[in-house]
């Protein structure tokens, strides 16, 4: 059904995979997206907006849509397609997705993340979908799951302090995060501390630009917080600065971590973490003697084999000194889980239509290794089709050479619901167009602020596209899934997905409503662990400790020598993953695919900025232009990310190096475990 085509202004909500989830609106003049701007009256967004999303119509009228179904005519992965019907795209993805579930239906993996976080086209339709056929799990680790479990471990679920209370803490360590990069709402708050006399420290392995703008920048080896968590909580113990009537209360198992924090001196940390004893001091000194003091934890220090630890360690600080008795004391990784309460994932997911059966689950961060793997036993069926929506595995996914010689498998049968040719569009079967936010109805939630938000459709689809879920709606006709679920309407998922006294009609009032919670949640407890009280001696996992990367002196010393430099790749701030790259404005600002590397280590390798570089390792290489900087401390390189590969200089990027080793918890990927050497070319 058509639009009604007039002038107005649409309440919308910003789908990207981003913690600032901001509320939009979206200005239309004749049938035509001609602005898009932040809400003035939601707290977290104040009416701004970042540079990629103000610029949204670049990528929603972009010439490169697809717009038409597209059919594979030239070999897998060689980009060649003619446009199809829906009738014969629909019909063929049908009868081959039945004849292989005729066989298993396991052997059917779909591949999904967060291209867009909407609750509708983010899951709802597929995931019945997937149900009803019995396809294998997807484990969705790609991008928290090692902070997730070590949140769970620790306070029992994925909580935090409120967005607007940072404007009120007087020290906030951003730790693992560069705010004005990547969660630019954040920085709005910290700004107004800062203003108030708040300190701000960063830490960060690189120098970025929320780390110009901090009083001061902590610049540890990656992968090494655990032991800088560790260290402070030495001198918590040496100074006397432990809130112990807040520990009594609500703190389970103190002593059995005090025993190993007392072997951390300020000198051990600091060797570990390659930086002085006397930033370890200090930093211990600020935190246990400043109220309240915040903590903005971000997933860039959870991308290592330690990473669940190191999470689970930090995430016991503010327990420690009492910080969560003051609102604006605590620390947010994620204020995801306190949406549990509004919303029903069960009505719009429906686990219920697989029945009895218990498919088995594939873990999306070695999806490399996955679709290489054969038929066993232990792995079960071979993976004979993949569907991919809101996800470009073959540029995101570590250890690439691996993912992009499973997605060239011949014998694998691959749809991709898309809206442009992507690295992993290139390698389908079946490209089908998807629609984008201003063109679909769709819920979000947050995991940087605790406010529910409403996309309306802005304008009609473009050219032949569908929504994530109508495209599932008719597969599963296709299919002859009866049930009625299937005929659902946008309207009605979105109804289904909300838990009363949330409704769907009080999100239309204004767009937006915050979630009702306390404004110090943890002042008195009441953590949502099954005792209420913080865990340390988790069963299983025990009491957390330091774990050094896959790939260091300390756990591969003879790798070490042969690949010095640790290699991070942090996202770079006018990309969103890999989303935007293909937009020239944005790419534009982007330049190359650059390796920053610092003066010292450009010196020995006789490296200059401008110049064409080989990154390389075990496992591969990538070409990209060197930059010689400071932001980069020594020892150590950064890769800003994620290029399209086909958009790079020699068809890769980053994760051509990166490995498919797993994180301590929630088996996540480490990404920036990894070691490299680099040379010119
Ligand atoms: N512009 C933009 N915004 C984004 C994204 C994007 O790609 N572009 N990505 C979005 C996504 S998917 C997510 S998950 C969120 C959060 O995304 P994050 O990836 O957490 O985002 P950043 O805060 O930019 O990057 C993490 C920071 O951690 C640092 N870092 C790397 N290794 C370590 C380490 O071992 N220890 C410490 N202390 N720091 C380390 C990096 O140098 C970087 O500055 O942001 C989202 N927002
Ligand atoms: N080396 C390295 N690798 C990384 C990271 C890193 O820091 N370094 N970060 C990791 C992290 S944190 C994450 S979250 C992952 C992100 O990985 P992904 O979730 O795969 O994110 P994107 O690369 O942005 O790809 C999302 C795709 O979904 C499409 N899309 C958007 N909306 C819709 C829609 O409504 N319908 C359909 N059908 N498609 C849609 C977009 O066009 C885009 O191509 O990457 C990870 N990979
Ligand atoms: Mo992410």
């Amino acid at each position: 059904m058509k639009l009604m085509q007039k002038n107005n202004v649409i309440q919308a909500a910003c789908p990207h995979d981003c913690p600032d989830t901001c509320a939009l609106r979206v200005s239309v003049e004749g049938g035509r997206v001609v602005r898009v701007q932040g809400d003035p009256q939601h707290p977290p967004t104040h009416g701004a907006l970042c540079t990629k999303v103000s610029r949204y119509a670049e990528r929603l009228y972009h010439s490169d849509r697809v717009l038409h179904p597209l059919k594979r005519v030239g070999p897998k992965g060689s980009g060649q397609f003619e446009a199809v019907s829906w009738d014969e795209a629909l019909g063929d993805i049908a009868t081959r997705l039945q004849s292989v579930a005729a066989n298993n239906p396991q052997a059917v993996l779909p591949y999904s993340y967060a291209g867009t976080m909407g609750l509708l086209q983010g899951g709802s339709m597929a995931s019945r979908f997937f149900h009803r056929l019995g396809a294998s799990y997807l484990d969705r680790t790609i991008c928290s799951a090692a902070g997730g479990a070590a949140l769970a471990a620790t306070y029992g679920g994925k909580l935090g302090m409120h967005l607007e209370q940072f404007a009120h803490s007087k020290l906030i360590l951003i730790w693992g995060s560069n705010s004005i990069a990547s969660n630019l709402h954040f920085w709005t708050f910290a700004q107004a501390a800062k203003r108030n006399g708040a300190k701000l420290i960063c830490i960060d392995p690189r120098r970025t630009e929320t780390a110009d703008k901090c009083h001061q920048h902590i610049a540890l080896l990656p992968g090494t917080d655990g032991a800088l968590a560790l260290g402070l909580m030495h001198e918590l113990i040496a100074h006397d600065w432990l809130d112990l009537d807040y520990i009594d209360q609500h703190v389970d198992d103190w002593p059995l971590l005090a025993a190993k924090a007392r072997e951390w001196t300020p000198e051990r940390t600091a060797q570990t973490c390659g930086i002085s004893a006397d930033e370890v001091r200090q930093l211990a000194h600020d935190y246990a003697n400043t109220a309240p003091a915040a903590i903005r934890l971000n997933y860039g220090m959870q991308r290592v084999r330690g990473g669940g630890n190191a999470v689970r360690l930090v995430a016991l600080l503010p327990c420690l000194v009492g910080a969560w008795r003051h609102a604006a004391g605590g620390l947010l990784l994620s204020s995801s889980g306190w949406f549990e309460r509004a919303k029903n994932d069960d009505a719009l997911e429906r686990p219920d239509l697989l029945g009895a059966r218990k498919p088995r689950t594939i873990n999306m961060s070695s999806i490399g290794d996955a679709l290489l793997r054969e038929a066993s036993p232990e792995f079960g069926p071979k993976i004979e089709a993949v569907v991919v929506y809101n996800s470009n595995p073959v540029a995101v996914a570590p250890e690439s050479a691996k993912v992009a010689a499973g997605f060239a498998r011949e014998d694998l049968f691959t749809v991709v619901l898309e809206h442009f040719m992507t690295d992993t569009a290139d390698h389908a079967d079946y490209v089908l167009p998807a629609t984008m936010q201003m063109e679909h109805l769709d819920l979000h939630t947050s995991y940087g602020h605790t406010y529910l938000l409403i996309n309306e459709p802005a304008v009609d689809a473009a050219g032949q596209s569908k929504p994530n879920t109508q495209i599932f709606r008719e597969l599963a006709s296709r299919m002859g899934f009866t049930e009625p679920c299937f005929q659902d309407s946008d309207d009605a998922l979105a109804r289904q997905a909300l838990s009363a006294p949330y409704t769907l009609e009080a999100l239309r009032e204004r767009g937006w409503i915050k979630l009702d919670l306390p404004d110090a949640p943890f002042a008195n407890g009441g953590f949502a662990s099954a005792n209420g009280r913080v865990q340390i001696n988790v069963p299983g996992i025990g009491v957390p400790d330091y774990l050094p990367n896959y790939e260091s002196v300390e756990s591969s010393p003879a790798l070490a020598q042969h690949y010095p430099l640790a290699m991070i790749s942090p996202p770079a701030r006018n990309f969103l993953n890999s989303s935007f790259v293909n937009v020239q404005s944005l790419r534009d600002i982007e330049g190359e695919p650059m390796l920053e590397i610092h003066p010292q280590d450009a010196l020995t390798r006789g490296l200059q900025s401008g110049q064409v570089v080989e990154v390389f390792n075990q496992r591969g290489s990538y070409r990209c232009k060197a930059k010689v900087t400071d932001r980069a401390r020594p020892g150590v390189v950064n890769g800003l990310s994620i290029w399209w590969r086909k958009l790079g200089l020699d068809g890769h990027n980053v994760n051509e190096l990166t490995h498919q080793g797993l994180t301590d918890m929630g088996a996540g990927p480490s990404f920036y475990d990894c070691l490299v050497e680099v040379k010119g070319l």
